[in-house]
């Protein structure tokens, strides 16, 4: 059976990944998109998203646009690392469909509880807003989901400050409420992410499957692959948001360690950092959360490689 998954969403090049992955993997079934602002303004996020809706021809599922700002911070986004657009280095088809009317939040709500318990795992792969408050406005989805795998923090690393990781640092009081709530939890975070690179023989596979599609991730990750090397330092870009939607795939593609997290609200050099105890024995009682540690490089990229693949050619 296939796991059926809500991506929540800031395209953002490596989100623009995570959704042609959830697209093309058989064993995922994509019941919504939902975006926030976070690498670009809401209104550029959201026709990102519409814009790879149709690169990838995902037809049938409402997108609906979310939060426009965070809940207490200002909108800091991320045009150093993701272009102006938000989707630097690619052309953006016009969208193939419109929003859903409803807004991102009501339609999580509404997924959620139209389906049995049990059944949805939420794939968040932006800053929190809009969990937080589907968590805040329908309390009972948290019993519901079965599972929240995010993109976010770090256990021993940051990159919007030294400790503090992008999707936290922008919403940290959301990022509070979302890994406090007790649903089972997996902090896909930087340590992890970091593993991902592409690297050039991963791209040179990429390119090899020669369609649209494939064409436009090759775009976006050399345009990726530019601002992390100038910006970040790495010599091949971590494509951080395809990894949650694998291990909802394939858990068996990372390693993962139980362990306490919570959110920095107030440090002054440490807000938004993800803190992650370690220490093991009584702190892992009832604990709900855990953080992915090491990846499969190899079997990662064929799970990428594999949904374009199956995606084939999709005239733009
Ligand atoms: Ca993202």
């Amino acid at each position: 059976m296939a796991q059926k998954i809500i991506i929540d969403c800031d395209p953002g090049l490596d989100d623009a990944v995570a959704l042609l992955l959830a697209h093309g993997n058989p064993d995922i079934e994509l019941l919504a998109v939902t975006t926030v602002v976070g690498n670009q303004t809401l209104e550029k996020v959201t026709r990102n998203a519409l814009a790879v809706a149709r690169v990838a021809n995902i037809t049938g599922v409402p997108f609906a646009a979310g939060s426009v700002r965070p809940l207490v911070r200002k909108i800091e986004t991320a045009a150093h690392i993701h272009g102006e657009s938000g989707l630097g280095g690619v052309t953006l088809p016009e969208p193939a469909f419109s929003l859903d009317p409803r807004h991102a939040v009501q339609l999580l709500i509404d997924t959620i509880m139209e389906h049995p318990p049990g059944t949805i795992t939420l794939v968040p792969t932006a800053g929190l807003t809009n969990i937080a408050l589907a968590a805040r406005l329908e309390p009972r989805i948290v019993e519901r989901v079965k599972q929240v795998v995010l993109m976010g923090g770090g256990y021993h690393t940051g990159n919007l400050t030294p400790v503090a990781e992008f999707n936290i640092r922008i919403d940290p009081e959301a990022a509070h409420i979302v890994f406090n709530e007790k649903w089972p939890l997996t902090m896909v975070g930087l340590d992890l992410t970091h593993q991902a690179v592409a690297t050039p023989q991963v791209m040179a596979k990429i390119a090899a499957v020669g369609t649209n599609p494939a064409k436009f991730v090759v775009d976006l990750l050399e345009f990726y692959g530019n601002s992390c090397r100038e910006a970040e330092g790495f010599e091949h870009p971590p494509v951080h948001d395809p990894c949650a939607v694998a291990y909802v795939i394939d858990p068996t593609i990372m390693t993962v360690r139980k362990a306490p997290v919570d959110i920095e609200l107030n440090g002054k050099l440490t807000r938004g950092m993800t803190v992650t105890d370690f220490r093991g024995s009584a702190a892992l009682e009832g604990c709900h959360t855990q953080v992915a540690v090491k990846l499969d490089h190899g079997r990662f990229w064929d799970l990428v490689i594999d949904a374009l693949t199956r995606i084939g050619e999709v005239e733009l």
